[in-house]
């Protein structure tokens, strides 16, 4: 099997724009800093990394004749606002399980931003009182059952579209769409700096360039930015995800732990709420490029990039590429951060 070989359920504009991000990279005077942007590649609910993920979810989904996308996440969960839009534009409805996952006290934190898109959307909200766990959850599982006896035929999708059959699938496929854009911009990016916590977005890309390295192509890092701070069970869920995907894309090598790299240094000690150096994150990528993140991923990934480039642990004559996988939608249930 190949990656060629599942079928996509279009839901991207093509392929996501990639671009220099000049004025950072001459404020922190070290590697050249590019940008690929999941945070613009849709035009379904602003699109993100979960939308690139559900292409082949969906696909399975349709072919499979089930009429129901039921996930979970946070009540400002990116991935579930993905899922309700994504069910709508493919004709089918949504159940969300949304639990507290973040305790943070803005009064209009569980009606802005995503999940308010989510009801546009005509998802059934359901909001749940449980903390953060990336893992399967009861209330998930209670509402896969009640679509079942409501005669509705209901389509699994976990946390994040992470720890499914093909939940690595889409971000090796990213890894391919990457390598054909390098060669048009005659460019090689040999770091690439990438914010986790379900853990396939980075164990898709592991995966994806594990299958381009043994077809005779330049291997590369993959820089993991935790921003769970449950950083075992990320680890632990980024290799599982990579190790399943390479064998479903054909690669001949068995992955291992050496394969994923974590940093745990950059998640502010709690998952979905910002520290000073992802505010300054935050603050520096919009006033030198005007490149908008979020106070839960993608600030922290930032203050990550931010800080191991002007260190000099990622060298000056690297070539990175950040990875941005959208979350802005969020932004509006932390306005006190920046009133
Ligand atoms: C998310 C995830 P993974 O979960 O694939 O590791 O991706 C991390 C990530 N950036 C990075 C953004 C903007 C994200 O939304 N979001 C989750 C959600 O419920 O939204 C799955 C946690």
């Amino acid at each position: 099997m190949s990656i060629a070989s599942f079928t996509r359920y279009p839901l991207l504009f093509g392929p996501s724009p990639v671009h220099r991000l000049d004025r950072l990279t001459r404020h922190l005077g070290g590697a050249a800093i590019w940008a690929k942007r999941e945070d613009c590649n849709s035009g379904i609910a602003y699109g993100g990394n979960k939308t690139r993920k559900l292409e082949y979810l969906v696909a399975d989904a349709v072919a499979g004749g089930y009429d129901t996308l039921v996930s979970i996440g946070g009540v400002q969960s990116n991935h579930t606002r993905q899922v309700a839009a994504v069910a709508a534009h493919a004709g089918l409805t949504s159940v969300l399980v949304q639990e507290s996952w973040v305790d943070w006290p803005d009064p209009v934190y569980d009606k802005v931003g995503n999940i308010l898109i989510s009801r546009l959307a005509g998802a059934d909200v359901r909001l749940v009182r449980a903390g953060f766990d990336i893992g399967f959850r009861r209330s998930w599982e209670q509402a896969l059952r009640d679509v079942t006896d409501a005669g509705g035929k209901p389509y699994a999708i976990p946390a994040g579209a992470s720890d499914h059959r093909l939940g690595g699938l889409g971000f090796a496929n990213w890894a391919y769409e990457l390598a054909e854009q390098e060669r048009q911009l005659d460019v090689f990016f040999d770091t690439i700096v990438v914010c986790s916590v379900t853990g396939s977005t980075q164990a898709g890309m592991v995966a994806g360039f594990a299958a381009l390295a043994e077809a005779g192509g330049r291997p590369r890092r993959v820089l993991g930015i935790d921003a769970s701070a449950t950083v075992a069970r990320t680890r632990e869920q980024v290799t599982r995800i990579a190790q399943r995907t390479a064998e479903l894309i054909g690669v001949r090598r068995p992955l291992g732990d050496d394969d994923v790299e974590l940093d745990e240094r950059y998640h502010g000690g709690v998952y979905g709420v910002p520290d000073d150096a992802t505010l300054n994150a935050m603050r520096l990528a919009a006033r030198t490029e005007g490149m908008v993140t979020d106070p839960v991923y993608e600030g922290k990934s930032m203050a990550g990039l931010i800080d191991l480039v002007t260190r000099g642990e990622i060298p000056r004559d690297a070539t990175v590429l950040y990875a941005h996988l959208g979350g802005q939608p969020a932004l509006n249930g932390y306005s006190a951060l920046f009133s």
